[in-house]
């Protein structure tokens, strides 16, 4: 077939995914400030969203936690160690052949507390050394500038993203990293999951909702803070870094109706639409028409100053890169079993499985999510999360036979190679959590997603020793064979 790209490009990009808050532990070691992400941790588990991001805090919980009047249940803050072992770590994704591997850079490694003066050289100094140490084995560095980890500073001074002026404290942030590292880093992504700020405005955008007199007004003024910074970056990252390539991030939630009825059809319009507004600001530059309905609606009016809708326009970003790990089913009516677990509800699908944690597993719809993201934006795409969060069994020997997590990626690679053969440009896939981490929703580490297993529980014991499950052999060879052999 003439013009049809037959499996993977030559290029592709194939790798694992990370965020310092997970990962690296180190918490407030060498001048690194505190950030929501170390919040987080300290939020019970019977007051989480059992299986969502929607994570708010109090005022008066901080005072405890800084006080140190509140214990975390697990020292989240610990992560798997990274910031030690990031050599022996990185070996290992050398070794499965890894093209490149997507982490976050901790801002507040950088600027303690997010408004300081100059930047800490030794929180510049790691990065500088996990880079090198990625560039010894070719890996390319896809660094995310912030995934959830704003700044406790400017969370006490500003209440976050809420005041305009973390957008100059962004903005300066960007441009030092992106002076740093213009010879290092290549791939950047501003805000991990953007989408999530209105779901959780602590976990997205370091706000403390119950500061504010209107929640809803202060979240998308909150995201629009996010949008023009994001753009001020893209123009940053152009001119300080030639050939380098920005992009957004989206947690995508396909959303389908539960029925025919055309009233399930018009509600997963809308829930589309509504996650869609994100990247069609990020890659169109403008807000999207129907968002000036939901905005009159809920009284929301976004403050906007001189030059805003410029900067949106003209910097828009290279590519879109988005998190995939399950589709969503949505009804008006009172059917369907709304035990369903996922990030943005809905009611079950009757033709998927679920994951041990209630995401349902839907690997055609990351097919559909490409040729939908693809259609409506004709920009590269770049899968940044997918994987399997799932308990492991270590066997006597020693070894972990997932095979339930090589079926959940072998699914979805044949589906990210279907879309490509139907025309969607993709550039890369990092399956999340390539080595066991820190789960971002439960604060735990059962909930694994590795081909590499870290022995450390759930209240943080362990040897924090690193061993390779079955998926670590497969994964190498998947990348080897550029994904003919899955
Ligand atoms: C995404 C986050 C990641 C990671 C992933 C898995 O929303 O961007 O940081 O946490 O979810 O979720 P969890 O760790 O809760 O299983």
């Amino acid at each position: 077939m003439t013009n049809v790209q037959q499996g993977f490009p030559k290029d592709f990009l194939w790798g694992g995914a990370t965020a310092a808050n997970q990962l690296e532990g180190a918490y407030d070691v060498d001048g690194k400030g505190l950030s929501s992400a170390d919040m987080i941790a300290y939020i019970p588990k019977e007051e989480r969203g059992i299986t969502n991001h929607a994570m708010e805090i109090s005022s008066e919980r901080i005072a405890q936690i800084l006080s140190g009047e509140f214990e975390a249940r697990f020292p989240k803050r610990d992560g798997i160690d990274f910031y030690h072992r990031y050599k022996e770590d990185i070996a290992l994704f050398a070794e499965m052949g890894f093209k490149v591997f997507r982490l976050s850079i901790h801002w507040a490694r950088i600027f303690p507390n997010g408004y300081d003066e100059q930047p800490n050289e030794a929180g510049l100094q790691f990065y500088d050394n996990v880079f090198d140490e990625l560039r010894k084995y070719n890996i390319e560095p896809l660094v995310t500038l912030s995934h959830y980890e704003t700044p406790l500073g400017l969370t006490e001074k500003y209440n976050g993203w809420v005041d305009r002026e973390v957008v100059n404290h962004f903005a300066r942030y960007a441009e030092t990293v992106f002076t740093r590292y213009k010879d290092k880093v290549k791939y950047w992504l501003t805000f991990n999951e953007i989408n999530v700020l209105t779901i959780s405005a602590f976990t997205g955008g370091g706000v403390v909702i119950d500061r504010e007199e209107n929640k809803l007004q202060a979240m998308y003024q909150a995201l629009h803070h996010q949008f023009v910074a994001s753009s001020i970056a893209t123009k940053l990252c152009h001119e300080i870094i030639p050939g380098s390539q920005i992009g957004c991030m989206l947690a995508r939630m396909e959303t389908y109706p539960f029925s025919s009825n055309p009233e399930d059809i018009r509600q997963a319009q809308h829930d589309n639409q509504m996650n869609l507004f994100f990247t069609d600001v990020h890659a169109r530059g403008e807000y999207p028409r129907f968002m000036n309905r939901y905005f009159a609606e809920n009284n929301i009016v976004i403050q906007k100053e001189a030059g805003d809708d410029e900067i949106l326009k003209k910097y828009t970003v290279d590519y879109i890169s988005f998190s995939y790990y399950m589709s969503i089913t949505v009804t008006t009516s009172t059917e369907g079993d709304k035990a369903a677990g996922n990030l943005f509800g809905g009611v079950k699908n009757p033709y998927l499985e679920a994951s041990d944690w209630g995401w349902q597993i839907d690997p055609i719809g990351l097919r559909v999510t490409l040729n939908n993201f693809y259609d409506r934006y004709q920009k590269p795409l770049f899968i940044v999360e997918n994987g399997l969060g799932a308990f492991d069994k270590v066997e006597e020997d020693g070894s972990i036979h997932d095979t339930y997590r090589i079926e959940y990626l072998r699914k979805h690679i044949e589906q990210m190679r279907e879309a490509i053969a139907d025309g969607v440009e993709l550039m890369g896939y990092t399956s999340w959590g390539p080595i066991d981490l820190v789960s971002m929703s439960t604060s735990e580490m059962s909930k694994r997603y590795g081909f590499i297993y870290v022995d450390q529980d759930d209240d943080g014991n362990g040897t924090l020793n690193r061993s390779k499950k079955d998926s670590f052999e497969w994964y190498k060879n998947v990348i080897a064979t550029n994904g003919a052999e899955l």
